[in-house]
């Protein structure tokens, strides 16, 4: 197994203007013909830098291409056999510079598991190309920096009377034996990873939009059959974002069709096939019954996540994969703030940072770590991470902020004057930028470079003299080496920076080191001083989450109560209210019958009262930082003390302040469901709010009674959620009646499997074998999979981490089936295991004997190995 890097990156040898395919579906049989125009790039650069460089005059081609059977080949129409074939590549021996090429290859769809590639799959034909799936199909140079124009010839059996690839459908027919076909072309040269094709018969939805410059783009929505009106929110999210791009960006659709087709089997969450998107059902079909209001929300964003790259992505590539972040990050960022319009910035922010907190913070910190950009991958599909994506994301958002909102448009009109229609580097994005604004990012773009979670820290003295108190706040950065990179330096951070005093008033500093509340930390350290009449004065760093770091701000209790009270950035109110809950369940890991202060539970109290009519910070509030979040502030963790602290702390929480919470849960109506910001937010608060009370025996008649009246699935899985508090029969009882009224509807049973597993009891392992042989269970299906093993592997953190070891047995037994299938699948679902560096003994060296039995067997897909490997190293 070898690993590629970024340094070795040379210029394709041939250039492929035009590609023809004609492709004629069959289950175990598919026939490809694939006619390719070839050039010669006659220029060096192409060539390793040898003695014997001629400008590429004797470099063969190489084709790439995994589990293809090759029928046979042509050059410019007469058969040619001097080619030699293995495993991964089709090598050419070819002298001429301007040719074409025909090659025809077998392939076996039905057979295809990993669902990369062709597959058929759930009665229908669909393809995945990214990252390297094209290879699968055709022998083709698989790498994003080679666009051609493609027109493809898709040939079927009438049972699939749906026949679609990317771009205008310029011809169909009937052929004589009973077969018919589709010819599409797509004007737009592309890299193959765009390429797509699916064949079925579904419902299909359609609408018009009209862009701003008056063209008008036919929209279609296909969907498995009955599932029509689940379709309607995915249709109307789209033109919403078809409109935020040309209102924020200036950015219109280019062809005359947009289709989605909805899949059931799908290793991610969607693809942005040029002008066919194919996409997990789980991301488009909503309604109110089956879908929670989460589920409305992802589908609106990953809607607009596909829709984005059109531009970011799709017409400016990647030159090679290392650059993913150059689509993935900015088309992230795009979607968040796509999202923070539609529904609301704050809980938008608080959702992202609790991504970052939970799982980009946990990759920095084990074997995995890679900067966004990353310098070495052996399998890129395990590259596809939250550091790629979200902390990418975060690099995206410091530009927004550092050159403003019309800074930052500005920098971006550029990146699309200078790169449209080109394959291109993290560089030439950060380049755009900076021949736009003043400010020099040399620095900066050390964030594509450095792994690591960086640490800010805060140490603040006052002195007093004459003029009065000089309060001295020292900033320094610190970033710990990671394990693919010892040596780390300073980066460029941008720090949200507040100082108030006690009533709230805010204070500058005297060199004016702080502008627009943000304070550059470029250097391992910096000073600033505030000279003042107050004594006391509380620095609030990072306001709205201004840099992807972790902080060290020792402050008291009553300075966090100060803060909640008074800061002006309300991600600040909400992040004091998560830094004092930390603070007291740290108390009950060193001391489990420690009782928290009284005076917090004050402070708490008034701070619910302070915010009743504002009920979308109060649930925000309401929330206790999740188990994982917690482990990121602490190493050597013993798992089951610090559960048992987070419980403590919860039950302490339910009955201490249960007069205040039975209050607001009261005094929120329940409305009719729609999917509506201010009714999104009464519900997300009456079920915080109940799932506190549930903790309480008195309330458990609350839990059922919102169970049986819910008339949506928010309410109801919000009661579900709550009743894993409950005794184990009331729990059982209410999953059951689920599980009767949802067994037909898998998408639904999902949420059922996800909750089972993430039960703590004791026989949860049964439980689970059990529930792997429901019905609507199988191995083959990655949303299934994802929902009970994964669920359990990275949420049921209690049985996981069980002391025993059983937990890790099961997972890694699991994933050693699942990687023969699917090894993209397993090979996320091993992230926990991999994750044991935070944890004490003996979870370590359980952790690592799994590892050790994952490595040693045979026919591991090197998906999984990559990952096993770099934990054990
Ligand atoms: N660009 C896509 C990433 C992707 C993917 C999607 C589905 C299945 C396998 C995949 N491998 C990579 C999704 C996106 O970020 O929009
Ligand atoms: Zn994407």
């Amino acid at each position: 197994v070898t690993a590629k890097r970024r340094a070795d990156y040379l210029p394709p040898a041939f250039s492929i203007p035009l590609v023809d395919l004609t492709i004629s579906l069959h289950p175990t049989k598919t026939v490809v013909k694939s006619k390719l125009s070839v050039k010669r790039r006659l220029t060096k650069d192409s060539v390793k830098d040898t003695e014997k460089n001629d400008g590429n005059k004797s470099q063969p081609l190489i084709l790439d291409g995994n589990k293809l059977s090759l029928v046979s080949v042509h050059i410019n129409g007469t058969p040619f056999s001097d080619y030699t074939l293995d495993d991964e590549t089709l090598t050419l021996n070819v002298d001429t510079d301007d040719f074409e090429l025909e090659i025809e290859n077998h392939i076996d769809p039905e057979n295809n598991k990993a669902l990369e590639g062709l597959y058929l799959s759930g009665g229908a034909y669909c393809t995945q190309c990214e990252a390297e799936g094209f290879r699968r199909i055709t022998f083709f140079p698989d790498r994003p920096d080679v666009l051609s124009v493609y027109t493809v010839k898709v040939i079927g059996d009438k049972s699939f009377p749906m026949l679609l690839s990317n771009g205008n459908p310029i011809e169909r027919g009937e052929n004589p034996d009973g077969t018919h076909f589709v010819t599409w072309h797509d004007p737009h040269p592309k890299p193959c990873y765009l390429f797509a094709l699916v064949a079925g018969d579904f419902d299909l939805l359609t609408d018009t939009y009209i862009t701003t410059s008056g063209k008008e783009v036919a929209l279609e929505l296909y969907v498995d059959k009955g599932k029509k009106s689940q379709g309607t929110f995915a249709l109307a999210s789209l033109k919403r974002a078809m409109k935020w791009d040309e209102d924020v960006f200036g950015l219109e659709y280019d062809l005359d069709i947009y289709m989605i087709v909805a899949v059931d089997f799908f290793n991610m969450g969607a693809m942005e096939n040029k002008g066919l998107n194919v996409f997990n059902s789980k991301f488009v079909l909503a309604d109110q019954d089956s879908a929670t209001d989460d589920d409305f929300f992802n589908v609106e964003a990953v809607i607009a996540h596909e829709y984005f790259h059109n531009w970011t992505g799709n017409r400016v590539t990647c030159r090679d994969w290392f650059q993913l972040s150059l689509k993935e990050g900015l088309t992230v960022f795009r979607d968040q703030q796509f999202s923070a319009d539609m529904t609301s910035p704050l809980s938008n922010r608080i959702k992202h940072v609790r991504v970052m907190r939970e799982h980009q913070f946990a990759e920095d910190a084990s074997a995995m770590s890679h900067p966004i950009r990353p310098e070495e991958v052996i399998e890129m599909n395990n590259f596809y991470t939250v550091t790629v994506y979200d902390k990418g994301a975060e690099v995206i958002r410091m530009f927004h902020t550092l050159l403003g909102p019309e800074g930052f448009r500005k920098g971006m009109d550029e990146y699309f004057r200078r790169h449209d229609g080109q394959a291109v580097t993290c560089d030439d994005f950060v380049s755009a930028m900076q021949s736009t604004t003043e400010l020099d990012l040399t620095q900066f773009s050390r964030w594509y470079s450095q792994s690591g979670t960086p640490q800010v820290s805060l140490a603040h003295n006052v002195t007093s003299n004459e003029t009065g108190y000089v309060h001295t706040f020292t900033v320094t950065q610190n970033t710990p080496s990671t394990a693919d990179q010892s040596e780390k330096l300073p980066l460029y951070i941008p720090v949200g920076f507040e100082v108030i005093d006690e009533d709230g008033n805010r204070y500058r500093d005297d060199s004016g080191m702080i502008q627009n509340d943000l304070l550059i930390v470029d250097a391992p350290e910096i000073t600033i001083t505030i000279t003042c009449d107050a004594k006391k004065l509380t620095p609030v760093l990072l306001g709205n989450f201004s840099a992807p770091v972790k902080v060290h701000n020792e402050l008291d209790t009553a300075s966090l109560l100060t803060i909640f009270a008074h800061s002006q950035d309300a991600f600040n109110r909400w992040d004091a209210m998560q830094t004092l809950y930390n603070r007291c369940i740290s108390e009950l890991y060193e001391n489990p019958t420690a009782t928290i202060d009284s005076g917090i539970w004050a402070g708490i109290h008034a701070a619910i009262d302070s915010e009743i009519d504002n009920i979308e910070l109060l649930s925000e509030c309401l929330v206790i930082p999740s188990f994982e979040t917690l482990c990121q502030s602490r190493s050597n963790i013993s798992v089951q003390p610090l559960i048992d602290a987070r419980k403590a702390f919860c039950r302490q929480f339910s009955t201490q302040l249960e007069a205040v919470l039975l209050n607001a849960f009261n005094g929120i109506a329940t409305q009719a469901y729609s999917y509506q910001q201010d009714a999104v937010n009464a519900r997300r608060c009456k079920n915080v709010l109940l799932s506190h009370l549930a903790r309480l025996p008195q309330h458990k008649d609350l839990v059922i009674s919102q169970f049986d009246k819910a008339d949506n699935m928010t309410d109801t899985l919000g009661a579900l959620k709550a009743a894993q508090s409950l005794p184990a029969d009331a729990f059982e009882s209410l999953m059951a009646k689920f599980e009767e009224k949802w067994r037909h509807d898998p998408l639904v049973l999902d949420k059922w499997f996800a909750l089972h597993a993430t039960q703590p009891r004791e026989d949860i392992l049964a439980t689970i074998t059990m529930l792997s042989e429901h019905p609507q269970f199988s191995m083959g299906n990655p949303n299934r999979v994802r929902s009970l093993i994964g669920s359990f592997a990275f949420y049921n953190s209690e049985r996981f981490h069980n002391l025993g070891g059983e937990g890790y047995k099961f997972v890694t037994d699991y994933l050693i089936k699942l990687d023969a299938l699917n090894p993209q699948v397993a090979a996320r679902i091993v992230t926990p295991l991999i994750q044991w560096q935070g944890f004490a003994e003996p979870h370590q060296a359980l952790m690592k004997a799994q590892l050790g039995r994952l490595l040693n067997h045979k026919g591991l897909s090197k998906d999984v190995f990559e990952k096993v490997s770099k934990s054990l190293a």
